[in-house]
């Protein structure tokens, strides 16, 4: 399908089931396709909460979710998460070999393609570097990666998908600034047509968004460039200077 990526959230509401306080208040914006947005805020201000809405792994709770200009809830479970890739917060491998790792969830990519997306990732070299390269087995019996690394693995595994949206939550935390920045910038060719939100800690990575998004306590604080937050948003300026 033709699908151009662009995500707009109208004034969200959102609160967990069972739980009295809304997470995510008001929140309204537009992404436009081929965007890298980010999104920044203290922990615990409704920055996961908010991306796991794109996918619907929740449900809005008052507001609307489009996708070019469809309700969320209007499509198809499965066509809405196939165009879209999340790399959680939290690392999901299993104990299989690296390449059945990367290639989960797309079974039919070729050994090219999963090289390929590892490049980008900055897997490939150090998956290389062990013995049995793509086979080498993971968690019990076979190798430990580091936390970097398997952000890495994970990375690869997302953008094996092609996808339209790719959502990065704090995707590369642990790893070096030297490779987060080789890893950023094969990321800008790669995803030319692809519009990406991402969690960031970094003032590095996160100046290189075309806008960014301040969250505060559940609520859109500033919206704007690196240079109009830094003019207009005390928070943003705390970020930068921490
Ligand atoms: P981080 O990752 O530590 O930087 O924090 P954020 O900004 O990703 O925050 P988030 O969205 O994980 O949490 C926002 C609020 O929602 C926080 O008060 C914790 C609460 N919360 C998060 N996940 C759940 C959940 O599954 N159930 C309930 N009831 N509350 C949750
Ligand atoms: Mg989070």
């Amino acid at each position: 399908k033709n699908i151009k990526g662009k995500i707009e959230f109208k004034n969200v509401d959102f609160t967990y089931s069972g739980s009295l306080n809304p997470v995510l208040k008001n929140i309204s914006f537009v992404c436009n396709p081929g965007e890298m947005l980010a999104i920044v805020g203290s922990t615990g201000s409704g920055k996961t909460s908010l991306i796991n809405l794109i996918p619907r792994f929740y449900d809005v709770t008052s507001g609307e979710l489009k996708i070019d200009e469809i309700n969320v809830n209007m499509m198809n479970l499965k066509e809405l998460r196939d165009i879209i890739a999340i790399v959680p917060q939290k690392t999901m491998l299993f104990s299989g070999n690296i390449l059945e790792n990367i290639k989960w969830g797309n079974e039919n990519a070729s050994v090219e393609e999963v090289q390929d997306a590892a490049k980008i990732a900055q897997a490939h070299e150090f998956i290389m570097s062990f013995p049995e390269k793509y086979t080498t087995q993971l968690g019990q019996g076979g190798v430990n990666l580091s936390g970097g690394q398997k952000q890495r693995i994970s990375l690869a595994r997302a953008l094996l998908k092609k996808p339209k949206i790719l959502i990065l939550d704090d995707s590369t935390s642990a790893v070096d600034m030297t490779t987060e920045g080789k890893i950023r910038r094969g990321l800008k060719l790669y995803l030319k047509n692809t519009t990406c939100i991402f969690i960031a800690q970094r003032i590095t990575t996160i100046r290189e968004a075309n806008r960014i998004i301040v969250l505060d306590n559940g609520m859109i604080s500033a919206i704007g460039t690196h240079e109009e937050l830094m003019k207009n948003s005390d928070i943003y300026k705390d970020i930068y200077y921490s």
